[in-house]
């Protein structure tokens, strides 16, 4: 396995070694950094600070809405005793192409800004001086990006980025970069699949490794008692007395995973590991056999100043606040997350639904005015080039995200797609089969896998709901269409729908409803934008909602306000949040939390 994915630990056998800080850093308007000779080392006094998205540093517009190429520089030194051993340079996430050159060298391409990618430098790394990594990145967006846009030239020769979708298209090195040292046989990959039967479980178990030695494994408990142990690449572990995990209420064992030779330890792992099965039953989500009612909110990877960029601070506040609010769920909208999420995840409880950066796939979300006019465009899944190269892409993605979090006992459910074009076109239906196929494949557990539909996709119309385990509804009745007093009809008109969504037969979830909202604005009576009309869209939402057996899952839009490319319907961002940009509640915060406080983890379900 080419990219290693395992989360760099330190252990016994394994060092990690960080290399956060100031980068230098360069704009490269002209793409001519190769020319010049970038690789070897950057020609520049600008320094920024990684993991960190770049655009929020800079006081200068052009630089904030930099397009086009742009390059990295930071260096170390390789100690001795690293000779004899593995030296991987783990990217994080570096959005949204990146060229890494190590002492001048290429040494790997990668495509998309969200998922991470491992490069062994042993070939090229020097212990007799320093060492120069160099990344170019390129941020420009296309209908083979995840997520998709276009990058236009001004009449001034600048680039603009024009995104189809509605988050900042925050770009740099956004997340941690590390040296990772391992042994020379190592442990690569583990596959792990959950079996309860009775107060027991199973889980069977495979670990990758690039050896024939022997392979073991123990399982310790949070007293760090062993309770279970297996010897072989394959197997089955068995737990007596299982503490499982459940919603907000986890329980982790440790998965200690050995290489050993004449008796030594080669190699060691770890996983926290929360054991609990997932499955649909007709119209429930089951974890561990009980129907669960998902409670949370789509999110953002988003602060002040650090844009898109990995925030352990802001991330810890976010915990809080959904405990506080009575959450026990959310979607990683628009992209997978910060690993080190999906860690507070699992040790919280929190349920996860997984979502692929691939938004923007639907032609009105490009502008209001190819929107108008969009009987003219060919839909998304009509080009030639998305049923090849964005089909790709994505597979790949898919492919990153499942081997790198299939592991997480958080992740109960995959969002492969946002708001898709799911009635233009038949093509789409093909491009889907093979996302949905595929996702199955390579998820050991086989967890639910759906896409996040847009109001178009009705249950009448959509082409590729057939294929989704549970269905998750954006809708904005009450916003986008029937705002204000008219509110009431975009209720009846939700209500109607629901109706139909219930004789399919399937799990229903809302991921996103909401209205943009500003903090500190109140009126009598409400109007749009203020906060009390926030409150009363969502009371409005929710009654319907009580009335319909198959929902089961709401995740209003949006957790915290957030950052957007300008225009006329956002004003310094995106305002749905029930929470400010600061992480301040609005209204609806209260609301929220007196309601989810009183619905009950199995709320609708009915035991078997
Ligand atoms: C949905 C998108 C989401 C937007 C939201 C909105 O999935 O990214 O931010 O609408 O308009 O279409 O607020």
């Amino acid at each position: 396995m080419a990219n290693k994915m395992l989360y760099p630990r330190q252990t016994l056998t394994r060092s990690v070694i960080d290399l956060s800080g100031m980068w230098k850093f360069a704009f490269d308007y002209e793409s001519k950094g190769n020319e010049l000779n970038y690789q070897n080392g950057i020609p520049s006094k600008i320094e920024v600070p990684v993991p960190a998205s770049f655009a929020d540093f800079f006081t200068e517009k052009e630089f904030k809405e930099y397009t086009g190429d742009f390059w990295y520089e930071t260096s170390f030194y390789a100690d001795k005793s690293w000779k004899s051993k593995d030296i991987d340079l783990r990217f994080f996430g570096a959005a949204h192409v990146a060229t890494v050159y190590v002492n001048g060298k290429e040494v790997a391409y990668h495509h998309g800004g969200f998922l991470p990618f491992t490069i062994n430098i042993n070939d090229v790394i020097k212990y007799d001086e320093k060492n120069i990594i160099v990344v170019k990145l390129n941020n420009e967006l296309s209908h083979t990006t995840l997520p998709c846009g276009e990058s236009l030239v001004m009449k001034n020769g600048k680039k603009v980025t024009k995104p189809y979708f509605d988050f900042f298209n925050y770009s740099g090195l956004i997340r941690p970069v590390k040296l990772v040292i391992t042994p020379k046989s190592s442990i690569l990959d583990v596959n792990l699949v959950h079996e309860l039967n009775g107060k027991n479980s199973k889980t069977n178990y495979e670990v990758f490794t690039n050896t024939n030695d022997d392979v073991y494994v123990n399982v310790f408990d949070e007293d760090e008692k062993l309770v279970a142990s297996s010897k072989g690449k394959k197997g089955v572990i068995e737990i007596e007395n299982t503490k499982l995990w459940k919603p907000l209420n986890a329980y982790l064992y440790k998965f200690e995973f050995l290489i050993e030779k004449n008796n030594e330890i080669v190699d060691q792992y770890f996983l926290n590991v929360g054991i609990r099965t997932v499955s649909i039953k007709g119209n429930r989500i089951l974890i561990n056999n009980e129907p669960v009612y998902l409670k949370g909110f789509g999110k953002h990877e988003d602060s002040p100043v650090s844009g898109r960029g990995y925030n352990l601070p802001f991330a810890k506040r976010d915990f809080e606040l959904l405990k506080w609010i009575g959450a026990n769920s959310f979607r990683t909208s628009h992209y997978p997350y910060s690993e080190e999420i999906y860690d507070i995840a699992d040790k919280e409880g929190f349920m996860l639904i997984d979502e692929l950066p691939a938004v923007g796939m639907l032609v009105s979300t490009r502008n209001a005015v190819d929107a108008a006019t969009a009987a003219k465009i060919k839909p998304f899944f009509d080009e030639e080039i998305v049923q090849t190269v964005t089909l790709k892409n994505h597979l790949n993605t898919l492919e990153e995200c499942v081997i790198r979090d299939k592991n997480h006992a958080c992740v109960i459910a995959w969002s492969l797609l946002n708001e898709p074009d799911t009635v233009g076109s038949k093509k789409a239906v093909p491009y889907f089969e093979a996302l949905f196929n595929r996702c199955n494949e390579l998820d050991p557990e086989k967890r639910p896998r759906s896409f996040a539909a847009i109001i178009a996709s009705q249950p009448d119309r959509c082409l590729c709901t057939h294929l989704c385990d549970f269905i998750m509804l954006n809708r904005y009745y009450g916003w986008y269409t029937e705002g204000g007093y008219e509110i009431e009809d975009g209720l009846v008109r939700l209500d109607e729908e629901l109706d139909k969504w219930d004789k399919v037969g399937k799990p229903v979830m809302f991921t996103e409803y909401g209205c943009d909202t500003m903090q500190g604005v109140t009126r009598l009576p409400s109007v749009m934008w203020s906060e009390n009309y926030q409150v009363e869209y969502f009371d409005g939402y929710h009654k319907i909602f009580d009335k319909h057996e198959s929902v089961m899952g709401e995740q209003p839009w949006n957790f915290a306000d957030f950052q957007t490319t300008e225009g006329i319907i956002r004003c310094d961002g995106n305002k749905k949040g029930v929470f400010t940009r600061d992480r301040e509640p609005k209204m609806a915060a209260f609301v929220l939390k007196r309601r989810w406080e009183n619905l009950p983890i199995n709320y609708k379900g009915k035991k078997d």
